[in-house]
């Protein structure tokens, strides 16, 4: 799948883009179902974060958002998802770069009726450790993700803001709108909410500086979805403050993000993920991310 120059247009200029079905059915059930073996524990690796960041405990009965941080470590599924070819083209089209490679990937999972919200935000403040902020994310849905259980919105044309009170825009105490800093807003803009619903297996793309959030759930249907951060391949290592990833950061502050944990994905064409991944990274000084 290529996207047509009027979809990156429009991605450039609206800050996300839902391009269609990147997987069948059964491929996103597939998914489904082993997400679910990350969450209990049950898998074969270990992720880097699985916690309640809307609350307290996972099994609390409200304000549940349960955050996986690189499920692909844990699940060889998922670690093949970040190499999926057509994805990965796309998000070299949506950058404009010919190398790509992944940042972290992110499950925020709202299960039914206890599903929690996700505040209004930017991704990029969120991430002090990486220059320049021209990062996508691409956000699959492994269930219909619906106005009803909490399904993403987005602020048009707010990636073109910049970068907005560290990040958090805020909510209002009215329910689940933004609140944000209006003198930062250029005097021609307004902000508007534009519900995302992205049905299974399709791919939402969005931009690092684009505003936004994803309400409670309430319904009885879980939302189950994966976004892989994917940064092109002149991204830096510049630390201003802390961030989960950094201890498997290897490089020096100024140097590009390579690594074993931050695997080369694309390099001019589809890059094929390694038979075998350890956490362990291999100790013969190879760059296990580009061969
Ligand atoms: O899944 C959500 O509702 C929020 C996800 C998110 O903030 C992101 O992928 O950047």
């Amino acid at each position: 799948m290529t996207l047509t120059q009027a979809q990156i247009d429009t991605f450039r200029e609206v800050g996300f883009l839902n391009v269609g079905r990147v997987y069948s059915d059964d491929e996103a059930d597939a998914l489904r179902d082993r997400l679910m073996t990350v969450i209990a524990g049950t898998s074969r690796g270990k992720a880097e974060a699985v916690r309640n960041i809307a609350g307290e405990e996972l099994e609390a009965d409200r304000d549940v958002v349960i955050q996986v941080v690189n499920t692909w470590q844990a699940d060889d599924g998922f670690r093949a998802h970040l190499y999926q070819p057509e994805i990965c083209r796309m998000a070299c089209e949506l950058i404009g770069t010919d190398v790509l490679r992944v940042w972290h990937d992110q499950i925020q999972y709202k299960p039914p009726r206890r599903g929690g919200a996700t505040d209004w935000h930017q991704d990029h403040p969120y991430w002090p450790i990486i220059q320049p902020a021209d990062l996508v994310s691409a956000w699959v849905a492994l269930d219909d993700a619906t106005i009803e259980n909490g399904c993403m919105r987005m602020v048009p044309r707010s990636h073109h803001w910049g970068p907005h009170k560290g990040g958090t825009i805020g909510t209002n105490e009215d329910g689940f709108t933004p609140d944000p800093d209006l003198s930062l807003i250029p005097d021609d803009e307004e902000v508007e909410i534009v519900p995302c619903e992205v049905k299974k297996g399709e791919c939402m793309f969005h931009h690092c500086l684009t505003w936004h959030g994803s309400p409670p759930n309430p319904s009885d249907n879980g939302r189950p979805a994966i976004a892989v951060h994917y940064m092109p391949g002149w991204t830096r290592y510049e630390p201003s403050r802390s961030h989960i990833m950094e201890r498997r950061v290897d490089v020096e502050p100024g140097e590009l993000l390579t690594g074993h944990y931050f695997p080369t994905v694309w390099d001019h064409g589809p890059v094929e993920p390694p038979e075998h991944w350890s956490a362990r990274a291999p100790t013969d000084g190879r760059n296990p991310a580009t061969g």
